[in-house]
């Protein structure tokens, strides 16, 4: 699972980038993006850890790709923009610092997104145009995905967004291969001055209903560096806080449409992250090919029930143990073993 962290020039993304992932933007390798892997803290794999006492722990991660950002002139976008294109989800970094303006920068970026999907739309919509004037052998699938685009082209142009458009699951499929930012969800990220505390009022600047974080961003790359003594004694002085990194990146997973579930023995406890409504042979998959293609049933725990009677054997003797089917959907917390053969 890939975020792409974007935004103007100068917005912090860079400094996101260091703060979640703990590695060091590299100037040299900015123009193709810069990716590294952020492993998702849950207090749950470490309450796992404590019953199974494993050989080895292992959490799931999220790829963030660090790109270079685009100028208010628009001067280069284009090329800028196709570095994000094959992310999942998109983290928009917005500044809110020195003097910056992030209502209308933030307005001005969503706008960016739209005219270069809408340019996409335009360019196949033109040629498909073309296409489908002669008779050909695919010329039906040709016409689904005019009709497709031409949906999205409409919603876009009255409403700057595609929520209400219903597109069948073939037409979904055509699409995939453009990439869409319109169609990748969206984490606004507002990057404040330190002394910001108040983050309710920049919260509210994001589209309704999207996920929204205020953070001073440069503020908590410095208390990264601080020891724990340290921290306190500056944030107290200084009125500040240090912000929850943890839940930060957890709230991306959650809004790039992804969850967690574990798997636990002996020998490994792990974390594994997968697609909300993703079924139990789906996620054997994730784990191994032979599982999926082995598959009998999935034996199921809650986390919070195996943490609280502390062992597998007072599960069962509950009766909380479940046995599950191939097409049953994986919920967040479930500690799972698949039976194959
Ligand atoms: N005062 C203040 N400065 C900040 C803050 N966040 C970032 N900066 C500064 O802004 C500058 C840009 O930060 P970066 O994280 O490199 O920004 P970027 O978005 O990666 O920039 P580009 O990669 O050039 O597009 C740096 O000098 C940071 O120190 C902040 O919260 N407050
Ligand atoms: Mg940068």
């Amino acid at each position: 699972m890939r975020i792409g962290i974007v935004g103007y020039q100068a917005s912090g993304k860079s400094t996101l980038f260091q703060w979640l992932t703990r590695v060091a933007p590299d100037p040299a390798s900015i123009h193709q993006g810069q990716s590294a892997i952020c492993h998702v803290p849950d207090d749950r794999i470490e309450a796992l850890a404590e019953i199974y006492q494993p050989k080895k722990i292992t959490r799931a991660g999220i790829e963030l790709v660090d790109t270079p950002g685009l100028a208010r002139s628009h001067e280069g976008s284009a090329a800028k923009l196709v570095l994000i294109r094959e992310s999942d989800c998109l983290v928009i970094v917005v500044a809110a610092f020195g003097g910056a303006d992030p209502r209308s920068d933030l307005e001005s970026f969503k706008d960016d997104l739209l005219i270069a999907d809408l340019d996409i739309i335009g360019r196949r919509l033109e040629r498909l145009a073309e296409q489908v004037k002669k008779p050909r052998p695919n010329r039906d699938d040709l016409l689904a995905e005019q009709a497709a685009l031409q949906q999205l082209q409409d919603s876009l142009e009255q409403h700057g967004h595609i929520d209400d458009v219903k597109l069948t699951a073939d037409q979904e499929k055509q699409l995939k291969a453009f990439q869409l930012f319109s169609q990748k969800p969206r984490f606004f990220l507002i990057n404040t001055d330190d002394e910001v505390t108040d983050m309710a009022p920049l919260e509210a600047l994001a589209p309704q209903g999207a996920p929204c974080r205020a953070v001073p961003l440069q503020l908590q790359l410095e208390l990264e560096n601080l020891s724990d003594q340290e921290r306190r004694e500056f944030c107290q002085e200084m009125g500040v806080q240090a912000a929850d990194r943890a839940g930060l990146i957890r709230e991306l997973m959650d809004a790039s449409g992804q969850m967690l579930f574990f798997t636990a023995g002996p020998k490994e406890v792990r974390s594994w992250m997968i697609r909300k409504g993703t079924t139990a042979v789906e996620a054997a998959g994730n784990i191994h090919t032979d599982l999926a293609k082995g598959f009998i049933r999935a034996e199921v725990m809650r986390v919070e029930d195996l943490v609280r009677l502390g062992s597998e054997r007072a599960v069962k003797a509950e009766g909380l143990m479940r046995q599950e089917p191939r097409d049953y959907i994986i919920q967040d917390g479930d500690v799972v073993l698949i039976r194959h053969n």
